[in-house]
Order: structure tokens, then sequence, then C-alpha cells
């Protein structure tokens, strides 16, 4: 039987505070725009909001880069500013999750001031510094590629050596085999525990422990300078340990909630060990794979592959940047493997498909092309997502079905770091190879349309106003050109917008604990239109999930598709965009491209 808890039946609002709501009109969204708005976020049946960081930082990667843990950066807002916030998510019964960045911090945090400062440092060795190697063509450390683009080593000129930096050079990554540094991050999380946080959704935190030696990758992408060398830092030889230190010196002590990042895993049992109850480290993690199903797989000048080293150890880098089409089975083969790990005896998963990283769902997975259809498959894409096993997470404007930027947007309009050294790399690229100065970029410009991190870090659209209400200033990045048309005013009141629905849906999870508990059962799995599963507690409730994927029609027969049980159990249509709602589950079911039908039985 399964242990129930109230972090596995939470519904988690994801708010990117620079682009949710600006309340002083400086173009950034701040700590009080979110205090303005939690009746909005209270109304759609939010349990728990989880905050992106609001940090000091110089937003060399939007806040990913803090320079202290225990400020507020002046854009967000002060400390009071946050404890007031606190109070009025607190007032309407729900919690605050804040985002704990600690694999890593900004170079102009104070420890990396000192630790760069001097080779004597006493700090020197809370980072991983490295002196030139002479053994080589490049005298880095090793060939690790950045998950930004080039090599994760900057050399700084005050001592001589090198500094690792997995993500930005602005990033520089913590040494966690030094005791002083977790002890350091002890006290961040209990500084804000004690301040009333209710948890942490932790950054990258499976990459907290690296391989000693930091042994160069082998080549997986020929040609390449650099190469992928997740293999020796995700879920690296002392990570369960750190976990387990975290979870008896800190968490142990309070009743939190903890989600885990995890990249760079596709293996299940890899990451069943952060979460199962006897392991005592996280709640539950985020799985990627699903996220990784549009990244191409084969082209090898242009992605990462699972590649393995001479011991065994899985690169499971994908490079997300860059589009493929997929498959509706692909899809379903993805979805069903995680959802079964769910089932492993207290494996638990968070369950997204949109995040501050991530495309828009309904552009990705649905159909954006006219509104109606866009309609209609963020609808079907908040019945799959609202169907399935583990704690859900809504990220902001998934509510509202917001899609992404249109394909007319320049390469100046997608500001993120990712986006824009993708870019240079593949510019500077071209231009050597071709000899041109303005060389053929049409495929990342598409890449960057279906695939780029901004997508999700657009202002909000609150109404068709100029800046669509998001600011009365000059937003920090342009507004989407279609907030005229999709907004949350619009949206709000109206019955039978994308906003509604999602009420509906998250209601309707909330009133049957089989849609967060039950086992999943795939049915039809190689059929390419169909996406179709039930979730199912023992001797009890079952509910049925059937999606048309598709902008085809669609007929199926319940017996032969699914089950001819399934006729039996008197499962009634509780959620349809379809308007199917009541309807008692039939032999045939006819569905519209689209169409998407949540029974539960009696
Ligand atoms: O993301 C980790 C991560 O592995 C990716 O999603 C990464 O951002 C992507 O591959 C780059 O294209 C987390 C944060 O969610 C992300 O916003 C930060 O940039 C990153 O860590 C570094 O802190
Ligand atoms: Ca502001």
């Amino acid at each position: 039987t399964e242990h129930k808890a109230w972090w596995k039946t939470a519904i988690i609002y994801q708010i990117y505070p620079t682009s949710f709501y600006d309340s002083n009109g400086d173009g950034i969204g701040d700590l009080n725009g979110i205090t303005s708005k939690l009746d909005y976020i209270k109304d759609l049946g939010v349990t728990v909001i989880w905050l992106s960081p609001i940090y000091k930082s110089p937003l060399a990667d939007m806040g990913y880069d803090i320079a202290d843990y225990r400020q507020i950066d002046p854009r967000y807002g002060t400390l009071e500013d946050w404890d007031r916030l606190l109070k009025g998510v607190h007032e309407r019964g729900m919690k605050l999750m804040m985002d704990l960045v600690v694999n890593h911090t900004s170079d102009e945090h104070g420890w990396f001031i000192s630790s760069s400062s001097s080779l004597t440092s006493p700090k020197r060795d809370w980072y991983f510094w490295r002196p030139p190697r002479t053994d080589n063509k490049t005298g880095l450390p090793n060939n690790w590629k950045s998950l930004f683009e080039g090599s994760v080593w900057q050399h700084d000129p005050n001592t001589a050596e090198y500094y690792l930096h997995l993500w930005d050079k602005k990033q520089p990554d913590l040494n966690w085999e030094n005791p002083d540094v977790r002890e350091a991050v002890w006290d961040i999380m209990k500084f804000w525990l004690d301040r009333g946080s209710d948890g942490f959704r932790m950054d990258v935190i499976n990459v907290i422990s690296k391989t000693p030696g930091l042994p160069d990758a082998p080549i997986t992408e020929p040609g390449e300078t650099y190469q992928s060398g997740s293999m020796y830092y995700a879920n690296g030889p002392r990570v369960h340990e750190f976990l387990r230190e975290m979870h008896s010196k800190v968490l142990s002590k309070y009743d939190t909630i903890t989600v885990g990042e995890t990249p760079f895993t596709h293996d299940p049992d890899v990451l069943a060990q952060y979460t199962l109850p006897s392991s005592n480290e996280l709640h539950m993690v985020f799985p990627f794979e699903l996220m990784h199903i549009d990244a191409p797989i084969t082209n090898r000048e242009l992605s990462s592959f699972e590649a393995k080293d001479q011991d065994g150890r899985v690169d499971a880098e994908r490079f997300e940047l860059m589009y493929r089409k997929w498959k509706l089975d692909e899809m379903k083969k993805i979805v069903e493997k995680w959802q079964l790990l769910k089932m492993k005896e207290g494996f638990w998963g968070g369950t997204y498909i949109e995040n501050h990283d991530q495309a828009r769902s309904v552009s990705r997975f649905g159909n954006d092309s006219v509104d109606e259809l866009q309609v209609h498959s963020a609808k079907m894409l908040a019945v799959f997502h609202a169907s399935q096993r583990g704690t859900l997470y809504v990220f902001q404007g998934q509510e509202l079905g917001l899609k992404n930027a249109p394909r007319s947007w320049k390469i100046e309009d997608y500001p993120d770091v990712a986006s824009q050294n993708w870019y240079k790399k593949v510019f500077e690229e071209r231009r050597k190879t071709t000899g041109e100065d303005h060389p053929d970029m049409d495929d990342v410009m598409e890449g960057l349309h279906m695939k780029a991190r901004d997508h999700a870090r657009i202002p909000m659209s609150w109404d068709s106003s100029k800046h669509a209400g998001f600011t009365t200033g000059t937003p920090w990045m342009r507004v989407n050109n279609d907030h005229q048309t999709w907004n949350a005013a619009k949206q709000i009141g109206d019955e039978n917008g994308v906003l509604s629905f999602w009420k509906k849906a998250l209601k309707i999870r909330k009133e049957n604990e089989v849609l967060v508990y039950g086992n999943f059962t795939l049915f039809a799995p190689t059929h390419q239109q169909l996406f179709a599963y039930t979730r199912k507690v023992s001797k009890g409730t079952t509910a049925l999930a059937v999606m048309n994927f598709s902008k085809e029609d669609l007929m199926i027969s319940v017996s032969k598709d699914l089950s001819p049980q399934l006729l039996q159990l008197e499962l009634s249509c509780v959620l349809s965009n379809a308007g199917s709602e009541g309807e008692l589950l039939k032999e045939d079911i006819s569905l519209k491209p689209y169409d998407a039908r949540l029974y539960i039985s009696g």
C-alpha cells in the first residue's frame, strides 16, 4: 500500500519572478507583484508555490548565479517583501518553496571573491582550481564542454589557475568534498526554513559530486573541441552520502517538501535511489527524458547521445536547442517508463511538462497553428498532465495555454545565455567553414523557435493592454505577439477557456486520489494517434484517460484498442474538452483532433 503524504497530493505552481508581474514599473517582475496575484493562484487550485531564484545576483543566468543567499536582489524587493509574500501564501492555506542553487555560486559571491584572491586563501578549496596542464594541447585541466558552450574551465590571471564551471563562467562550481562548504549550505537552508520557507527545489542537485581526478571525457562528438562530460559529474560517487548528510543535519528537523532537479539521467534505477524512503534523501526528483524527446539524437555534429566510457559510466546529455519531430509511440514509451518506475515501492517523481528551461508544451506537444486548435490541444494536455502519477507541477502561463514566440522573432529577441551562446558558436563555425559573412542560420533559428528556454521566460500575458499588463514600464524582455488575444483577463470568467478547464482538472485531481497514487497501465503502445491509459488503486477506483494526439479524426473500439474489461466498470466521463462529461464509457468512441476524455469509475 502506498505511503500517503501531503507533498504527494500537492499542486505546485512554478513562478519565474522576473516575468510574472511587475508592481513598480521598472520592467522586472517582483515579490510585491507576486503577492498581488495570490488570489489568482489560489483560485486556480494551487497548494504550493515554487519561486525560481530571487536572491542577490548579477543575473548572468537569470538568478541561477547567486551572489548572496541571504539577501533578496533589490530588483525583486526586500526580505520584508518576502515575509509579506509568505504571510499571504500561508493565509490562503498554501505553502512556499524556494529554489536552492548550491552546485555553484556566482563569481560575485563573497566565497568566490575570497577563493580567487590567492592560492592560500582559506576558501581556495571551496571551488575547483587547477593549474594549466602541460601534457595536452589546450593547457586546460580537461576536455569537458560547458552546458552553455565552450570549455568548463576559466583561466583566472590573478593566480594563473583555472576554475571549474559546468554552466556559465560566472557560475563557478562549489567543491562539495570540503565539509566546510557543506556546513555553509546547511546554514543557508536553515536560514530559509527558520524564516518560514516550506521547502526547496534543488537545482542540478545530482551533479554536486564529481568523479575524483576530473578525467577527460571520451570523444563522443568527433570534430568538437569540447566533449560532454556528464558521466563524470552526474550522479557522482558521493552524491547520496552528501544528500543523506543534508537530510540528517537539516531536512529531518523540519516538515518540508523537497524536489531535486536531476538532469543527464535516463536510467530509472539511478534516479530511484534519490527518493526511496529508505534512502533518506529527497521526496522526489524531476526525470528529464520526456524533455529530450524532440532533441536530435542521431546527428552527431549537433548533439550528444548516450555514450559510455571504458568503465561503463553513462553520459545521457542531450543537446536541447535543436528540434526533431517526435512520434507518439516514442512519447508513450518514455511516459510509461517513468510512470511505471513511480510504482516501484517508494519512488516518487515530480510530474511536469513545462518549466523555465523548456518551451511551451502546447507548441511542442499540442498544436498552436490556429487559436481553436491551441485552445483544444492545451486542454488535452491538461487532461494528459493532470491524470499522471506523481506530484503535479504547473508552470506560470501553462494554465492559460500560452504558446512559444512566433517564428518572426530574431536572435536579439532571445536574451537567454544558452540561446545566445549556441547561436554564436554555430555562427562563428559556419563563418569559418563557408567564408560567408552571413551564413545560413535558419535551422538554428527554427531550433530556438521550438525549444529555447526564452519562451517560458516571456513576461506573463495578464491583459490586452500595452506590454500585456505585465508592466507599466518597459518590459525586460519583449512580450508575446499574441497577448491581445491570449491573456489571463480574457480567460478569467470564460467557462470555455483553457484556464477554467485547468481549474476543473485540478479540482478533479484533488477529489480523486487515484490520479495521484493509482498504478499506470498503457494501452495501444504503437498507435500513432491514440494515447490511452488507466490509473488504478488496488480493489478501488479506476481512472481512464483517452486522448487523440493528432490533427486527424480517430475512431476507437474500447474492447479492441483498449480492453473489454473497461466496459464493465461503469466508467463515467468527468472531464472532456469535447463536451462529453457525464457520458458513460461505450464500445465506440469517436475523437476529433486533440479530443481528450477522462473517465472515473463510480
Ligand atoms: O538547469 C539544469 C539543466 O541541466 C538544463 O535544463 C540546462 O539549463 C539546459 O541544458 C541548458 O540549455 C538548471 C536550471 O533550471 C537552469 O535554469 C540553470 O541555467 C542551470 O540549472 C544552471 O543553474
Ligand atoms: Ca519591478
